[in-house]
């Protein structure tokens, strides 16, 4: 029930200009459904690699411009963290992972925070995905029901202080609009599909570079200016700060 968590602004102006003049490229649909797909909000010991993935069940790319992850605190029903998703576009059957530390979690699409243990642990609190005009369009609360984010009935899966996990939904975009049958103990899969079980089975994908720095990466290979990318402001994505 740590409060005490400051919203950490990355610098997300780069890449969001980057995507809004991609926009016209990349066709998005409104049908496309994005999911909390799953979560890791407990580690052994300290919570020092926590994330969020998301995934696009849908059949075609979509913009996360509006969109936001909030967080909310059990005990007080307040939301004590908003994540911000503008700037990124999501693929079809693709994933998008956000966390504090690249270097432990795998395939980070957006290391929006410096903060350790920025997810609470309940009991019980809960998550919620909404859309760019402010539909609360999936939710996940954990350790217990916190109306109205519970989806039907809660989970029974919860995660651990001793054993590596995560709450996954099985297979991935499993969604029934019931927490309970929807999420499942999996082993730690950030950016790649979920696998029940325990342990960490996270890889890294050579293609979990988010969208917009992949555009950048065609656009500036076709210009010839390859070697400038690294120092491109959008990669901070990717980096600590
Ligand atoms: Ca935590
Ligand atoms: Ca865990
Ligand atoms: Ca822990
Ligand atoms: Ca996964």
């Amino acid at each position: 029930m740590n409060l005490s968590g400051k919203r950490f602004t990355s610098a997300k102006n780069i890449p969001a200009i980057i995507a809004f003049s991609l926009s016209a490229i990349i066709s998005s649909s409104a049908s496309a459904a994005i999911l909390i797909n799953e979560v890791d909000y407990d580690q052994p010991g300290s919570d020092t690699a926590e994330f969020i993935e998301l995934f696009n069940n849908g059949n075609s790319s979509t913009s996360l411009d509006g969109y936001r992850i909030d967080l909310i605190n059990g005990s007080n029903s307040r939301v004590y963290r908003q994540i911000d998703l503008s700037g990124f576009t999501l693929q079809s059957k693709n994933y998008f992972v956000v966390c504090n530390d690249p270097s432990q979690v795998a395939n980070c699409n957006d290391v929006f925070t410096s903060s350790t243990g920025w997810i609470q642990n309940g009991a019980p609190d809960a998550l919620a995905l909404y859309d760019n005009e402010n539909n609360r369009i999936d939710s996940l609360a954990y350790e217990g029901t916190l109306s109205p984010f519970t989806e039907t009935a809660a989970t029974n899966a919860k995660d651990s202080n001793t054993v590596i996990t995560s709450l996954s939904r099985l297979p991935d975009g499993t969604d029934s609009n019931n927490n309970q049958t929807d999420f499942n103990l999996g082993c730690l899969t950030p950016g790649t599909a979920n696998i029940a079980g325990t342990g960490n089975c996270s890889t890294n994908k050579v293609s979990a570079v988010p969208l917009p720095a992949a555009i950048w990466l065609f656009a500036s290979g076709l210009l010839g200016l390859t070697g400038i990318n690294r120092a491109r402001p959008y990669h901070s994505v990717n980096t600590s700060s």
